[in-house]
């Protein structure tokens, strides 16, 4: 193995290759850089910041935010304050690349830095300021975090990873996308930063289109981790024969005759009418994007999927299903898919994979909600994809947000190995969470004894938004939305009723609660 990976290293890109480990060439950047066991670093960084709070922790005592007077803007520009932020969360202000910021209705800025490691970029590594109308920095979150020593040279070939990459995809078709880019990725096995190549893979699936970004060790040359672009609403696929029959109505052209078509285009206006009257979000880009969507994807696809720059929806096989774009909670739960893309850009895998299909339920629910002009809280509100799921059969769905379990398969009480299952079923944590917020009660199995005081569909709905645009990050889990969410919704000026009804709802789902209960 190592013989056949050296090879590839000489005959390929000799200049990546590192002859020696390189453990030993990585000198430790400062003294607390190797075993830290202590967050003895971290007390002294919160100690030079007097007003700071700590409001949330990772298990191994290193914050995910904080809050508090935290330094001026202007501080922020010399590199000040944000090098004494920095160091709560074990990181350099250097290492820290500024990536973008959103004003928001409050007039508030909430200003984003990428996380960076011997200058290469590290995959999920985020930290985020918030920043009121007079500059003061109150609060700071995110995913980032560093002080573990990690290699900084590859012992594998770009093109050793890349065959790597290609060899542990099964499908058909395969090709690699552009060229491996050398990054760290937090590996989800064991919590620690590896040095990796992100090799683009693409192709046939079984069931359906492949687009994965592959983490190939560059030191080991296996495969640490593999993330989907490949958003789907359904798990339950049924063909792979593909016959694409991509039919065109560009904005405002009159209907073409062909019913699903037309469908899917009013279905996918009034989502976008959705997001533009509520959250005056212009398109899932919020620059006016272009909302493309290839119908009769497929043959008898019994799903929708969103790859990160179209949606695709299937038409269904008539006994399942009906075509998917027929029903608006599908439109939105894939245009939302775009819209988390562009904002928190939530991993599409594990428990922050759940998270994220839980956003694309959670707007499916607010936007039918809405378009009811009452803000009904009706059976179908909770259900998604009710419209076209077996048409021979009443009163089911794809998916129940106040009741999760009835599916046979969805999470409705939070566990450590949540991250382990489908996504689409880990979802019923956040879905559920949501649903009791909104319309208040208790846990429909009796898992918790909390009793949830409901704020309504509309409020919960713009807690989520502003959690998935100002707080969300890529490798935001569970526990941290329950605290995000709570910022958000005193950040829209929410009742401490109405935020104890989110601590509450989270709680009831067991998220935020002792293992004991
Ligand atoms: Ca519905
Ligand atoms: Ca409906
Ligand atoms: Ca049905
Ligand atoms: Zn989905």
């Amino acid at each position: 193995m190592r013989n056949r990976m050296l090879a590839a290293c000489l005959s390929l890109t000799l200049s990546a290759c590192g002859t020696e480990p390189s453990e030993s060439s990585t000198r430790p950047e400062r003294d607390q850089d190797v075993g830290l066991d202590s967050t003895g670093d971290v007390q002294t960084a919160l100690a030079a910041l007097p007003s700071a709070e700590v409001v949330g922790s990772h298990d191994d005592g290193v914050p995910f935010m904080i809050k508090g007077r935290l330094g001026a803007a202007q501080g922020l520009t010399a590199g000040a304050s944000l090098s004494d932020i920095a160091a709560v969360f074990r990181l350099r202000a250097s290492d820290l690349v500024r990536t973008r910021s959103h004003r928001d209705e409050q007039g508030h800025t909430h200003v984003r830095y990428g996380q960076t490691k011997n200058g290469l970029p590290v995959v999920g590594g985020e930290l985020i300021l918030h920043q009121d109308a007079s500059g003061l920095i109150y609060a700071a979150n995110g995913s980032a975090r560093d002080g573990e020593r990690a290699p900084s040279m590859p012992l594998i070939a770009s093109d050793a990873a890349r065959l790597a990459a290609l060899n542990t995809t099964p499908g058909h078709h395969l090709e690699t996308e552009g060229e491996p880019r050398l990054v760290y990725v937090r590996s989800s096995q064991d919590d620690k930063l590896k040095l990796a190549y992100e090799v683009v893979v693409t192709g046939e699936g079984a069931t359906q289109p492949i687009r994965d970004h592959v983490f190939v060790n560059a030191v080991s040359g296996v495969v640490e981790q593999r993330d989907s672009d490949i958003h789907t609403a359904l798990n339950r696929l049924v063909s792979s024969s593909k016959t694409n029959n991509p039919g065109v109505r560009a904005e405002g052209a009159p209907p073409t005759g062909d019913a699903v078509l037309d469908t899917t285009y009013d279905n996918l206006g009034e989502t976008y009418n959705c997001y533009k009257t509520l959250f005056n979000r212009d398109s899932y880009n919020n620059a006016g994007a272009q909302i493309k969507a290839l119908v009769h994807y497929g043959t008898n696809y019994v799903n929708a999927s969103w790859n990160g720059t179209q949606m695709m929806f299937g038409d269904g096989d008539g006994v399942r299903s009906l075509p998917l774009g027929l029903d608006k909670d599908m439109t939105t739960h894939e245009f939302t898919h775009a819209v988390t893309q562009y904002e928190s850009n939530l991993v599409y895998s594990r428990e922050t994979g759940g998270l994220n299909e839980s956003l694309s339920d959670i707007f499916a629910s607010v936007c039918e909600s809405w378009a009811s002009g009452t803000w009904s809280m009706a059976a179908d509100i909770y259900k998604i994809g009710e419209d076209v799921w077996t048409p021979g059969t009443e009163g089911d769905a794809v998916r129940y947000m106040d009741d999760p379990a009835k599916d046979g398969a969805s999470a409705d009480y939070w566990a450590s190995g949540v991250g382990i299952i489908d996504v689409h079923y880990s979802s019923g944590i956040g879905n559920l969470a949501y649903a009791l917020l909104s319309k208040g009660g208790t846990h429909p199995r009796g898992k918790s004894t909390k009793v949830v005081t409901g704020i309504g569909v509309e409020k919960a709905g713009r807690i989520f938004y502003k959690a998935n645009t100002d707080y969300f990050t890529t490798y935001t889990l569970y526990a941290q939305a329950k605290t995000y969410t709570e910022q958000a919704a005193r950040a829209l000026g929410y009742t401490s009723a109405e935020v104890a009804s989110v601590s509450t709802a989270w709680q009831a789902v067991g998220v935020g609660v002792s293992a004991a209960r």
